[in-house]
């Protein structure tokens, strides 16, 4: 038997050695995830790239040719050496001419498990021997909060690294107030790997505690059924009203810690008038609030009682920073935590994200895991990750990110490694036009995915079963040796042996490879986390036995922890890493800027889109993008186990039984969703615990438009960003704003188009075939 691993599991592999490979669930995983057993099975599908394919014009044309028929064009399977040469080539042209300020390598990605293979530090180190290359900063996961949480509270990282303990909370809450829920479809996942999936018997242990639970989201599964708990349903993006009216109530009423607010925090001052009204005319009551929201104002009463009286914790799903003004839900509830002053108790306080992913409400290795070092990079210019459609449309165009000005650079080649944009970014049919502009566009993939099928060059690669690696992640207590499974699929090879053969013919093997093979990188990157684990006391086996047994066990700090525990005992001794070393209500650093979507304290703004927002006459249904339950983001969409759970081939739209009644859908059917931006079909799921005027279409679903050629044609399969609008969440911190999207469903009538996005490309041969 020997392992593998996955950002959604561990797995046992039997029957490597015969040819017949097969996967089960790690054994010590007391909750696995199913979604990875299909994965090998995929990983052999008939969509993998298999040979290095370049796009008929730069075949027939040289590089550089008509990038407007970038995914309208055959692709012409070549050589490797032919394809690299080419590559290096239009690399070397295009630094000679621009710089490396010229070359887009931010190549924002999830890649694949596996520390060594890890595509981002592929890809970077690469670009870094080469002189650099413009990057991204944040993620879509978490751009507002990332931006936000340090000068209000925390940074998101060491946030994540430090939350409340499950036990702790199972122990000490008596409320457990949730915006967005602890999704467990989501605790499927974590970064790099999960061995140990906790989650389930962190809800578990907290419900036998008999903690109440009050899950406020537009759709009830965002807690598990198995947890007893209250569903207050919200309309999406208003969950700052809701919080400011139950900060109104705690104030008005006097139950605010003024005591708290005065050693612990700055601001609230300035909040308290805008909360009563005395500031813009308007009190943030209950009555206002129910307008906005959706929630009755006896029910915001009763909440504010309640959260007032117990040992509350409030928690909110990254979700609601992934939205237009996605800062204000963040600092609203850190503003309302810090009035109600249970801020570093035990179970009292907020939290961020539990469930968004495995780790959260878990303690994180005392050292670091093996990592490959990416080397410096010299250029300077970057772009908020979800700005890449602006970037590539308006070069030189000036943008605000986190309180200063810069300009878009101008990018004439975009590689891109370990993602797919033509999934993760909003407005795709956007995209599509902007991805046109650029002279080069590389793609390192394993499967004809969309950004595959719109790139110049694609280099076949390997997937983590057809090479060797080292898996680890920051709060599982195991290092696995992931062993090679099958043989590369076709020519592919991995994304070290590809940088490598680029850097050779470049001129910087040496410095990107430094004469190792990919097996000694391994032992160089276990060896170093070897010793910084003694370091910290905590011993290893030496290699060979590591790589013999396949697991490795970590001893982890199963202690509990209260976040900002130190700092409420001694705020002075232990101040945040704000500005004032306290908790922000009111930052002067943001409200000196005078951004028109960004203030010096948490307030409601009108989001873009909304259902209270005239753009709802015309389409008045809010859309959710949410993370898919049977893959992650749209790996494994291909898979069997996501196949199976389509309807008519399409991604399930959910939506709520009344509003499809109104239209009438019925269960199964193909709808329509459509706004000004694209339309896609999907499969209709209905459901009663979806609220009213709410559907919700996961990402994920590969990008499949009926035609390539015009951006804007009728998308099959049901992927969400063909509908999304690509705005920044507020000039401050320019994050995904993927949840702001209003829509308008109708039952579907036309003739069916076939699903696409599984097959291949076409292919041409070229006249002098055989030329390799
Ligand atoms: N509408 C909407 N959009 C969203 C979101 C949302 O909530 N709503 N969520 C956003 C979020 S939070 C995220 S994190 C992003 C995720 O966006 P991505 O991280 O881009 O999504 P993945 O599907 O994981 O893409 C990874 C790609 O890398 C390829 N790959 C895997 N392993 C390797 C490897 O070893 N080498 C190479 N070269 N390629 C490899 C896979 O085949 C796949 O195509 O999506 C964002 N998009
Ligand atoms: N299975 C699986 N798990 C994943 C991923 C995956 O692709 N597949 N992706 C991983 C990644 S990269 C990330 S960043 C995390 C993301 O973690 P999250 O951002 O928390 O995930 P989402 O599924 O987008 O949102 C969680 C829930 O929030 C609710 N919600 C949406 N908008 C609102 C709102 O305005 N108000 C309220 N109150 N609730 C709202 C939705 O009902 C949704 O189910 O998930 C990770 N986990
Ligand atoms: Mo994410």
């Amino acid at each position: 038997m020997s392992f593998t691993a996955a950002h959604w599991g561990v797995y046992e592999v039997e029957g490597a050695e015969t040819g017949r490979p097969s996967l089960r669930p790690f054994s010590r995983d007391p909750d696995p995830s199913p979604i990875g057993l299909a994965a090998l099975e995929a990983a052999q599908a008939p969509n993998r790239v298999r040979r290095p394919a370049v796009r008929l014009s730069w075949i027939e044309k040289g590089w550089g040719a008509n990038p407007e028929r970038r995914g309208v064009e055959p692709f012409v399977e070549v050589s490797w050496g032919e394809a690299l040469d080419l590559v290096a080539r239009a690399l070397q042209a295009t630094i000679k001419d621009s710089g490396n300020r010229s070359v887009f390598a931010g190549s924002y990605g999830w890649s694949s498990a596996g520390r060594f293979n890890h595509a981002q530090s592929q890809i970077h180190r690469f670009f870094n021997t080469l002189g650099g290359y413009v990057g991204h900063v944040d993620s879509y996961s978490l751009g507002a909060g990332n931006v936000i949480m340090p000068r209000i509270a925390m940074s998101m990282d060491r946030l994540i690294a430090a939350q409340t303990t499950w036990d702790v909370l199972a122990k000490n809450t008596e409320l457990f107030l949730s915006f967005g829920g602890v999704p467990l479809k989501n605790s499927q996942i974590s970064w790099g790997m999960v061995g140990r999936h906790t989650v389930r018997a962190g809800l578990r242990s907290m419900a036998e505690a008999k903690v109440q639970f009050i899950n406020i989201s537009p759709v009830r599964s965002d807690l598990d059924s198995s947890v007893p708990h209250e569903w207050v349903p919200i309309r999406p993006n208003t969950d700052t009203a809701l919080l400011l009216a139950l900060a109104f109530e705690v104030y008005t009423r006097g139950w605010h810690d003024k005591q708290f607010l005065r050693t612990h925090c700055v601001g609230f001052d300035r909040f308290a008038p805008y909360l009563t009204g005395e500031a813009d005319g308007i009190a943030k009551a209950p009555e206002w609030a129910q307008q906005i929201t959706g929630v009755a104002a006896s029910k915001i009463r009763e909440l504010a009682r309640l959260v007032s009286a117990k040992r509350s914790f409030i928690t909110a799903a990254w979700s609601l920073q992934r939205a237009h003004h996605g800062e204000q839900p963040y600092w609203a509830t850190v503003a309302l935590a810090a009035m109600l002053g249970q801020i570093g108790l035990p179970g009292g306080g907020f939290g961020i994200g539990y469930g968004a992913v495995n780790g959260i409400g878990g303690t994180p290795l005392p050292f670091p895991g093996p990592t490959l070092p990416q080397g410096r990079n010299p250029v300077s210019e970057f772009i908020p990750v979800a700005r890449v459609a602006d970037m590539l449309e308006k070069p030189g165009a000036s943008f605000s990110y986190n309180g200063k000005s810069y300009k878009y650079p101008e990018v004439d080649f975009v590689y891109w490694a370990g993602g797919n944009p033509f999934h993760h970014h909003q407005d795709l049919n956007r995209l599509l036009r902007a991805w046109r502009l650029p002279k080069a566009v590389v793609v390192n993939e394993q499967f004809w995915t969309a950004t595959a099928k719109a790139a110049d060059v694609v280099f076949p690669t390997t997937t983590t079963f057809e090479r060797d690696d080292i898996g680890f992640a920051s709060k599982e207590p195991y290092l696995i040796a992931m062993r090679k499974v099958i043989s590369p699929v076709g020519e592919a090879r991995s994304d070290y042996d590809i940088f490598s053969a680029l850097a050779r013919r470049l001129g910087t093997e040496a410095e990107f490879t430094e004469g190792r093979s990919s097996q000694e990188w391994l032992q160089l990157l276990y060896d170093r986390c070897q010793q910084s684990a003694q370091n910290k006391g905590v011993v290893l086996p030496p290699f060979e036995t590591f790589w013999e047994n396949g697991v490795a066990e970590i001893p982890v700090d199963e202690s509990s922890h209260v976040t900002f525990a130190d700092f409420r005992a001694d705020p002075s001794a232990h101040p945040l890493g704000t500005r004032s070393g306290k908790l922000e209500i009111f930052s002067q650093d943001i409200a000196v800027r005078n951004y028109p979507d960004c203030g010096g304290h948490p307030m409601w703004f009108e989001p873009a889109e909304w259902l209270g927002g005239p753009g709802s006459q015309k389409h008045p249904i809010h859309l959710l993008s949410d993370q898919p339950h049977t893959r992650l983001h749209s790996q494994l969409d291909h898979s069997s186990y996501s196949r199976d759970n389509k309807v008519q081939g399409r991604e399930p739209a959910v939506m709520n039984l009344h509003d499809a009644q109104e239209r009438g859908i019925r269960e199964g059917d193909l709808v329509r969703i459509f706004n000004d931006r694209g339309s896609c079909l999907a499969g209709a799921r209905l459901s009663d615990g979806i609220a009213r005027g709410v559907a919700k279409l996961s990402t994920g679903a590969w990008f499949d438009p009926e035609s390539w050629a015009v951006a804007g044609s009728l998308e099959k399969h049901g992927n969400p960003n063909v509908l999304t609008a690509d705005v920044g969440a507020s000039q401050l911190s320019q994050g995904c704003a993927a949840q702001t999207c209003l829509v308008q469903i109708e039952r579907f009538l036309g003739a069916v188009p076939p699903v696409t996005a599984f097959m291949p490309p076409p292919f041409a041969v070229r006249k002098d075939e055989g030329a390799d």
